[in-house]
């Protein structure tokens, strides 16, 4: 009776493969029809992003991974996260940033031992007074930014710079915002025009 079952199975089954040829042999034209639709999706969705602004418009063919460096336990850095030297970028842009060795603490929790908030420094060299604290930039200013104070605590920010060559560098300080000397190296963006 087993047999019998097993035989039958068999049969039914090889019966089924050949009934089913035809089916077996659409599976591949219809994945092709739905690579087609897909491929149409994304260039609708291409389009529409057209009509955002590009917040992360960094032009790179670089990965997130690749711009991540391993650093030593302990040193203390900070670090551009999603931009490094010689990116072209459009405005608005985002950069993001990130500290080792040390917190990040808004200035309003005042003075918290090993902690302290970015800065970047726009066109600007490191300070030369160690004790000072970083200047702040004139209310809307947009040719001339030098100094962005990230005193919530902020890790990341949109920065909006004329066309053309631009050096950034990260420098943390306290709450004071007097320079703990922990930065980021120089680099240069080169900010592109706005398309037209
Ligand atoms: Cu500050």
């Amino acid at each position: 009776m087993v047999a019998n079952f097993r035989q039958f199975t068999l049969k039914k089954s090889k019966a089924l493969v050949v009934d089913r040829l035809p089916a077996l042999l659409a599976v591949p034209l219809l994945l092709g029809a739905a690579l087609a639709c897909g491929h149409a999706l994304a260039a609708a969705k291409d389009k529409g992003a057209d009509k955002h602004v590009d917040t992360d418009s960094i032009i790179s063919t670089i990965s997130a991974s690749e711009r991540t460096r391993p650093f030593p336990v302990g040193e203390k850095l900070a670090y551009f996260v999603n931009i490094k030297d010689g990116d072209q970028v459009r405005s608005p842009f985002r950069v993001a940033f990130a500290v080792t060795g040390m917190g990040v603490a808004p200035v309003a929790a005042g003075d918290i031992h090993d902690t302290g908030h970015h800065h970047i420094l726009i066109d600007m060299p490191m300070p030369a007074d160690i004790k000072a604290p970083i200047p702040f930039d004139k209310q809307n200013e947009y040719q001339h930014q030098h100094y962005k104070h990230f005193g919530n605590g902020e890790t990341e920010t949109l920065l909006d710079l004329p066309a053309g060559k631009h050096t950034l560098r990260l420098l943390f300080a306290d709450h004071n915002h007097v320079p703990y000397y922990i930065s980021s190296k120089e680099i240069s963006v080169v900010v592109l025009d706005k398309p037209h």
